[in-house]
């Protein structure tokens, strides 16, 4: 087997023989009757060949160096098809394409063949993923530490245009051919149980858990390729194994039954991704998996400490454990769990360690989201876990009564125990306290969590709380998803910018060039007819591409407000069917979002936008003005269909509550114009690219909050303003379902009976107003074309390798191992 670590030594008819070595001998299946299907197997067998010797290699190779490693601990990787993105960064995409081609074969077929592995939600979960791209790509040492969970987010589809969920299979019947397990990984696991006291071999009085269960942690190996510079780093993600079927104590005692609960409950742990956004739900699973998860990365970054003779003490200095949101906080317990139980060392010595290896990431300000577990559930779960976080929280006490003597009120608001009939434990708090850097992820963002969330830990921790914008890869979301603009950069800049987006800054010299202009907005147009293609062939829906490709996809959250848009496009609808003097440019309003199964109104909103298409859509008075379309099973592999195609990004949260977004991102940079609040990192993306080629509009953080403040109510927006008040009847009145009455009620109620808790109403006419300049803008299609190049030229700061350089300068202090 031959090593192609990018590109320069490959050798075609070797690859060939191969491939079709790999169909025969291990997919079983003779090349005549090979299936495209096959063919994607066995080409991802063959490249993932290549990959695993690169990641061993890496391995050892930074193993070697006396530096820093980063351990990303994630339990959201929201990965996406690897098969292209992995061509494009060894190096070998063209060469494989031609070596297919010879064989009659169609890359770009295969490729289409790959399932997205949905190990994730939404933004925190890609964020994690552009984050191992950018590592690999700058060669900073890292591994990434996840969860390989047997089913990832469900698959979406939609019924009489109401969301149904089913199970996503994601490594389908014969696996997924970039994965490897790596056997001699292993970690065991403990669950329940008991903590004793004991005399050890010295007569000292020490401590250890007895769990109840014990399970074992199999790690799975999946590549993460650097841009051509020969780096393969590990995405580490364990599998959950129950070894025993029975807890033999109970089953002892005659409870043949109920021995077997725990185990059950056990054998779940990696079954499935836990299907929410920004919310959390005290699920005692889900603390399974969070404490899972920890503990076999925790193990195994001290196995790899150890095994290369290193002295504990050291690990701060080459391990940092970086905490991505809440969810792997646990691991703090649990370092200081084994550091004092099982390697002997004093509280404080293990404390000084863990105080200088585990940073943390928050991700939002949203109370909802903001992880709290029940003390009782913990003491049971994790007896041993619990008594540390209660020395942990005393010395806080400590401290706090030190800087704020005799103030109980602050004790109470820092403590990580919150007081009251079921005590609960507050993750961000344990996090904030432990770790030696703490930053939000974008400046806003990060604003706020200093003077909002955290402004009492900003006074007892100077400087630890900080900010680093977020960013999205270059890689996946330029070059590999819109290979057509690529091409044109290309001809202008040279290819520099795919390693170093910050040169993409020379386009800003042809943003008035005719030519240039042109050869841009044709391909714009070329990909908006791509999407078309693939909506008519899979949807049965025609859209013009002339029209304005008006995009919004994301998660479906009330704070991320799709029902402003939709308000909006009621809005046109009524108006073109009433105003005989009013008309737009033809605009398609492109959807796409999965909600939390268990969010009722986000789910209301889905079947609303659905019900609205399907009249809009279907009513020919409108002259083919407006379209409406929400494509089902929104994931990884659609963004890179819609978000080339995209003229308008909607980013329209309530001002505070989106930390950062990074749909947006991958939107300008792909030349779509923004129309946004002040919020997340909108605000960076307005300073970048300059007013004139961005749409703000609506109410800002302090004047949500003083609103709110003076108290909100919607129904002074309803009743003054016609427009508003025709779009919320239409809602009640069943235009859109005659046949069912009722059923959009709950989206018009949720805006004017039960308060419009994200200020829908209150922006909604500020929000029109920017939709029609918008429209306005439009029509002037060299001034358009201007400011979309602008986008593209002007957002290199939100390259995830911008991300991570801050990361490596201001809070892992690491650098590259080249
Ligand atoms: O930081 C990455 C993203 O994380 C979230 O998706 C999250 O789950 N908390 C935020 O909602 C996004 O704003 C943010 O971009």
């Amino acid at each position: 087997m031959t090593m192609y670590s990018h590109g320069s030594n490959f050798d075609k008819e070797q690859f060939q023989r191969e491939l079709r070595q790999v169909l025969k001998s291990q997919l079983a299946v003779i090349e005549k009757n090979a299936t495209t299907k096959d063919w994607y197997l066995a080409l991802g067998r063959v490249l993932s060949q290549y990959t695993s010797m690169n990641l061993l290699d890496t391995e050892a190779f930074i193993d070697g160096e006396k530096t820093r490693k980063i351990n990303y601990l994630s339990l959201e990787f929201l990965i996406g098809r690897l098969t292209g993105n992995n061509l494009i960064n060894l190096g070998l995409y063209e060469k494989i394409e031609e070596a297919l081609q010879e064989m009659d074969l169609a890359l770009s077929d295969i490729l289409e063949e790959e399932r997205d592995p949905a190990l994730g939600n939404g933004g925190l979960g890609r964020l994690a993923a552009c984050f191992m791209d950018s590592l690999a790509s700058q060669a900073l040492p890292a591994v990434g530490y996840g969860l390989h969970y047997e089913y990832g987010l469900f698959k979406q589809s939609f019924a009489a245009g109401r969301q149904v969920e089913s199970p996503d299979t994601w490594r389908e019947a014969l696996g997924y051919p970039w994965e490897r397990r790596r056997p001699e990984l292993t970690q065991t696991v403990g669950f329940w149980g008991h903590v004793e006291q004991y005399s050890d071999d010295r007569g000292k009085l020490r401590k250890r858990w007895v769990p109840g269960l014990k399970v074992e942690g199999i790690a799975w190996d999946l590549p993460v390729v650097g841009y051509q510079n020969e780096i393969t780093l590990p995405l580490r993600l364990w599998e959950c194994h129950t070894g025993d079927p029975f807890d033999l104590a109970r089953f002892n005692e005659g409870d043949f039954v109920g021995a077997q609960y725990p185990v059950l409950e056990a054998s779940n742990i990696t079954k499935v991704l836990y299907p929410n956004d920004n919310h959390e739900q005290g699920k005692t699973l889900r603390l399974m998996q969070q404490y899972f998860h920890c503990a076999c990365s925790v193990g195994d970054i001290l196995r790899r400490h150890l095994a290369l003779g290193r002295e504990l003490k050291t690990l701060p200095k080459l391990e940092t454990i970086q905490l991505n949101d809440t969810h792997p906080v646990i691991a703090i317990p649990e370092l200081m769990r084994l550091l004092i139980d099982d390697h002997d060392l004093s509280w404080d010595e293990a404390w000084d360690i863990c105080t200088r290896t585990f940073a943390y990431t928050n991700h939002t300000l949203l109370p909802e989201a903001l992880e709290t577990w029940s003390e009782g559930l913990i003491a049971h779960l994790l007896p041993r876990h619990m008594e540390i976080i209660f020395d942990i929280n005393h010395e806080l006490m400590v401290k706090v009564q030190q800087q704020w003597p005799g103030d109980i009120g602050k004790m109470s608001k820092l403590s990580i125990i919150q007081e009251g009939d079921h005590r609960q434990v507050r993750m961000a708090n344990l996090a904030v306290v432990t770790s030696y850097a703490v930053n939000g992820v974008a400046a806003l963002h990060s604003d706020l969590v200093k003077r909002d969330l955290f402004p009492e830990f900003d006074k007892l921790y100077p400087r630890k709380l900080t900010n680093v914008t977020n960013g999205v890869t270059p890689r996946r979301w330029i070059k590999a998803c819109n290979p057509a603009l690529s091409s044109i950069i290309t001809e202008k800049l040279g290819d520099g910018w795919i390693r170093e987006l910050s040169e993409i800054e020379g386009l800003k010299a042809f943003a008035d060039d005719k030519e240039f202009q042109q050869a841009f907005m044709t391909v714009k147009k070329a990909n908006k007819q791509k999407l078309a293609d693939w909506v008519e062939e899979h949807h049965g829906i025609t859209l013009n591409t002339d029209a304005i490709f008006d995009v919004q996809i994301k998660r479906l959250h009330e704070y991320k407000r799709q029902h402003l848009n939709l308000l909006h496009i009621l809005s046109l609808y009524h108006r073109l069917l009433n105003e005989p003097e009013f008309d737009i440019h033809p605009r398609v309003f492109i959807f796409a979002a999965k909600a939390a199964p268990g969010y009722a109104i986000a789910k209301d909103i889905i079947y609303a936008i659905n019900r609205v298409a399907e009249t809009v859509n279907n009513d020919q008075r409108l002259n083919d003005k407006l379209k409406v379309i929400f494509l089902p099973d929104y994931r990884v592999s659609l963004a890179e269909l819609i978000i080339p195609a995209a003229d308008i990004s909607e980013q329209i949260s309530t001002a505070g509550k989106e930390a950062s977004g990074t749909g947006n991102m991958k939107l300008a940079m792909n030349g779509a114009l923004t129309i946004g609040t002040m919020d997340g990192a909108n605000v960076e993306i307005r300073e970048e690219v300059g007013d004139d080629n961005i749409f703000i509009f609506g109410l800002k953080v302090d004047e949500v909050k003083a609103l709110q403040a003076r108290g909100y109510d919607s129904f002074i927006y309803y009743d003054s303003d016609p427009q508003l008040k025709a779009c919320l009847n239409m809602l009640q009145d069943d235009t859109f379902t005659p046949e069912r009455p009722g059923e959009l009620i709950s989206v018009a109620r949720n805006l004017l009976d039960y308060g419009d808790p994200y200020l829908v109403l209150a922006d909604f006419s500020a929000y029109c107003d920017a939709q029609c300049a918008v429209d306005k803008s439009y029509r002037d299609q060299s001034s358009w074309a201007k400011k979309a190049i602008l986008n593209t030229a002007l957002t290199s700061k939100f390259s995830s390798d911008r991300s991570i350089q801050d990361y490596a300068n201001n809070i892992w202090r690491l650098s590259s191992v080249r």
